[in-house]
């Protein structure tokens, strides 16, 4: 496997700052020593360099639009690069709005891509539901054909279009979903796990029906959206918002090892990681070894066997 690393140092997706600091946290506890020790060439792209926009009124209740949505484009374009040229993209953020660049980039390479979504939140709020504002909880929506007679143009995202169907979505740890997201989540009949379904039905068969709701008709590329707030907040503290009640280490592993077996993982997030936010170093490093682990589970680690190849049989 060939895997291709972009950076993404980015935060003003939501208020808090820190998560632009993500990528340099993650390759610190050792990312690419770690992707290398498994069968992979890995290209590091090193952190794309986002503009700052002085003129950046706010639309609506959105703060930033045209910021985001140029650093959204400029990642957009990095990740169709690293997926057109044959790499499985690994996206390194930076806050959750950037899976709209990251997926559009994909999708551009690879129209036929389906999404996981592993997440606390369902991050499908558009601009008239958000209680926030923020653009990391509304990532979603950008892409949803489905959406578009419910999105207003917003600034900065011109470049863009929408290119999923909402029957291409699932999401894996839901437990904090804003009112109008559940309205448009019922309404679009979309594939969701919360975490009281990982309770009643195990991760095993949840994995189960994920891939066969989305594999079974056809085999296609997977995009992966894992945000790091999915864990439970005792693994990975170090991030902006926190709901207790998460998944365990095995729960989030289990899900990467299964996404890997199917040999389609085309391209990955891995975001919200914030150093700031860590109550002490050991926590800010607990998350970003953690956010290491499963890229690296998605990417070919096992629990069944020696991570490194250099280990000879006797
Ligand atoms: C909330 C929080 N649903 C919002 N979203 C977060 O602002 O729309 N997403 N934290 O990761
Ligand atoms: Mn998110
Ligand atoms: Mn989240
Ligand atoms: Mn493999």
């Amino acid at each position: 496997h060939s895997v291709a690393i972009v950076g993404a140092p980015f935060s003003k997706g939501q208020k808090r700052r820190g998560v632009e600091v993500g990528p340099k946290a993650i390759r610190d506890a050792g990312l690419v020593e770690r992707l290398r020790s498994l069968e992979n060439a890995v290209h590091d792209f090193g952190d794309l360099s986002f503009e700052h926009l002085e003129e950046d009124d706010r639309f609506m209740n959105v703060p930033f639009p045209r910021t985001v949505g140029r650093a959204n484009e400029i990642l957009s374009e990095a990740i169709s690069t690293a997926v057109g040229a044959g790499n499985t993209a690994v996206m390194l953020g930076g806050d959750h709005s950037l899976a709209i660049g990251s997926v559009a980039g994909h999708a551009q390479q690879r129209p036929d891509l389906c999404l996981i979504w592993v997440d606390a939140h369902a991050d499908i709020n558009t601009p008239m539901t958000s209680p926030s504002g923020n653009l990391h909880g509304q990532p979603v929506a950008f892409m949803l054909k489905e959406l578009q007679d419910k999105m207003p143009a917003v600034p900065g995202f011109s470049w863009m279009k929408p290119f999923l169907s909402a029957k291409d979505l699932v999401y894996i740890g839901l437990r904090d979903v804003d009112p109008g997201e559940h309205v448009i989540l019922k309404n679009l009949g979309i594939q969701c796990f919360s975490m009281r379904d990982i309770d009643r039905m195990g991760m095993q068969r949840v994995m189960e029906v994920t891939l066969d709701h989305l594999l079974a008709r056809k085999q296609r590329p997977i995009h992966l959206s894992f945000d790091i707030d999915a864990f439970d907040p005792s693994l990975a503290p170090a991030t902006g918002t926190p709901v207790n009640g998460g998944l365990t280490y095995r729960e989030g592993i289990y899900i990467t090892e299964e996404i890997h077996n199917t040999g389609l993982l085309s391209a990955m997030d891995l975001v919200e990681v914030n150093p700031a936010l860590g109550a002490s170093t050991e926590a800010v490093e607990a998350t970003a070894a953690l956010a290491v682990d499963v890229i690296a589970s998605s990417l070919g680690q096992t629990r069944e066997a020696a991570r490194h190849r250099t280990a000879r049989p006797v």
